[in-house]
């Protein structure tokens, strides 16, 4: 049993894990991590499961690495710290991950946000990467996946100042996909992953990785691998069964084949 975080299984194929350390605004603790990415490989190993809802409180989704205990260990390399296999483990989750995220996204916790294939956010979501504060800097993806998302004016002015961006403002730069208001955002996020659920587990996974490779890819290569996911899901039993079901006027029964 997790003691830092909830899951909930949501009909059909969705998980719905809940970040739970209220007392310090979802600080990622080790063994936070640690649950997280157990949690994850258990939702990659289930053939039902199809796609991951992650959030955390109203007023947090993560405000960040919990610097009680950054303070208690001093760990040199980033290599050595137990923290940086479960983000490695967080990093290779291939299924449909949303993020739904109310509160602050600071630091780790927007890093961790940024791991998500598409994040909703409430209206008084906060995004921010405050570690200069600290006198470091990001350390899981913050500079690289923020500066994809948000462009290079905008990512340089967040982890330079330390400032926070508003849900607006991360709209407006491409950060999160939708605003809601923070009441719905869970929900709004469910009804997307239920959506995605529905969808043909082969095509989604390739469409996810050939999406994924236009960030760090050139353009010949992407679409070279785009042409050959194509080709391996035109062969799918999936495919026929989508393109009879639309000739049917049904709705397709999609069996992962
Ligand atoms: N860690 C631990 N406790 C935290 C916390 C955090 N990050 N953020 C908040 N808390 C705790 C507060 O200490 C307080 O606890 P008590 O004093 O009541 O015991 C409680 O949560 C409520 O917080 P506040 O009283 O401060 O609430 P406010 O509404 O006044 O302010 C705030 C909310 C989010 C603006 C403020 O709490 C804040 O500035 N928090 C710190 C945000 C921050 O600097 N985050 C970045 C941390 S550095 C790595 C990868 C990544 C990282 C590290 C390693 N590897 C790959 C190895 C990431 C590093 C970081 O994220």
């Amino acid at each position: 049993m997790p003691l830092t975080l909830a899951v909930e299984l949501i009909e059909p194929g969705v998980r719905l894990i809940t970040l739970q350390r209220p007392q310090a605004l979802n600080a990622l603790t080790t063994e936070l991590l640690g649950e997280l990415a157990a949690e994850l490989n258990i939702a990659q190993a289930d053939p039902d499961t199809r796609a991951v809802v992650l959030t955390g409180s109203r007023k947090a989704f993560a405000a960040g690495a919990d610097i009680k205990e950054m303070a208690e260990r001093n760990l040199v390399g980033i290599l050595d710290d137990p923290r940086q296999a479960s983000w490695q483990t967080i990093t290779r989750f291939s299924k449909p991950l949303i993020a739904a995220v109310n509160g602050f996204a600071l630091g780790g916790g927007c890093e961790l946000a940024m791991h998500a294939d598409i994040i909703i956010a409430g209206e008084d979501a906060r995004f921010g990467q405050p570690e200069i504060n600290l006198g470091i800097m990001p350390g899981a993806g913050g500079t690289q996946r923020l500066l994809r998302a948000v462009g290079k004016s905008m990512a340089m002015q967040m982890v330079l100042t330390g400032e926070p961006i508003d849900a607006r403002q991360a709209q407006r730069a491409g950060l999160v996909s939708e605003v809601t208001q923070p009441e719905f955002t869970v929900e709004r996020a469910l009804h997307i992953a239920r959506s995605i659920a529905a969808k043909a587990p082969l095509a989604v996974r390739l469409a996810k990785e050939a999406l994924l490779k236009a960030m760090d890819t050139d353009l010949a290569s992407g679409l070279r691998f785009e042409r050959h996911a194509f080709t391996v899901l035109a062969g799918t039993r999936d495919r026929d069964e989508g393109i009879a079901a639309f000739q049917e006027k049904r709705s397709p029964t999609y069996t992962g084949q």
